[in-house]
């Protein structure tokens, strides 16, 4: 039995629930508080010095880092479930490069979204700052888009990078529950929508949607 160490509205801890469902693997989730700092304990920091989420055990591994994560999923068991990564090296590596870029770039020209919606109050929100966020993660949308290979980033089915990706964008969406100006189906365009209209129609998807998230909807 595997063990998902998770945290509500987490988009790292999120893509990697996806991803076991997907592998239709047995895991048992395990949610972590933030406000009650569950992640600073000294019995989690045992598993993640970095105090955050998720972790993966598995028996008596444990690993952190999402991106890390889904690659073991995939290559601990190759058999179980859709894979995560197509087999093809080159379609493999594009997947990984749409990774790598919405972590290293599409994080930070977005930053300026979560930051003026979670760590202001809305008298302090700077909307220039919304504004700019929006131009900066537009200019990575339209580069990352390059990495479509037909209905998904995996190609005919989704993969790793489609889950990354959607749940960036799930967190940037929610967002605009606290600032209206992130416009967020204005801002991804049709065919990020279509595509994230594809992700939320899977079977899985809504078992994996950030529980405190939907209690409050
Ligand atoms: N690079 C990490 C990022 C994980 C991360 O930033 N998790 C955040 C939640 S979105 C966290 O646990 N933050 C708690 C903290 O920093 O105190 C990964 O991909 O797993």
């Amino acid at each position: 039995m595997l063990t998902l160490y998770y945290g509500s509205g987490s988009p790292y801890a999120w893509r990697v629930n996806l991803a076991l469902e997907h592998k239709a693997l047995p895991y048992e989730r395990r949610v972590l508080s933030f406000a009650l700092g569950d992640l600073k304990k000294p019995e989690y920091l045992a598993l993640n010095p970095r105090g955050k989420v998720p972790v993966l055990v598995d028996g008596d591994f444990v690993l952190y880092e999402s991106s890390a994560i889904m690659e073991y999923l995939d290559e601990a068991y190759p058999a179980q479930g859709q894979r995560l990564y197509p087999g093809d090296p080159q379609r493999r590596a594009l997947q990984r490069r749409v990774i790598l870029e919405m972590n290293d770039y599409f994080e930070k020209a977005a930053d300026p979204l979560w930051t003026q919606a979670f760590g202001r109050k809305p008298e302090e929100r700077d909307l220039a700052a919304v504004a700019a966020g929006r131009v900066a993660a537009r200019v990575e949308l339209d580069r990352i888009a390059a990495g479509f290979a037909g209905d998904y980033f995996g190609g005919s089915a989704p993969g790793a990078a489609d889950f990354c990706v959607y749940t960036m964008l799930g967190f940037v969406r929610r967002c605009e529950l606290k600032v209206p100006e992130v416009a967020f189906a204005d801002l991804i365009g049709p065919q990020y929508g279509a595509w994230m209209a594809r992700i939320e129609a899977l079977p899985y998807s809504d078992a994996c949607i950030p529980p405190t998230w939907k209690a409050a909807a």
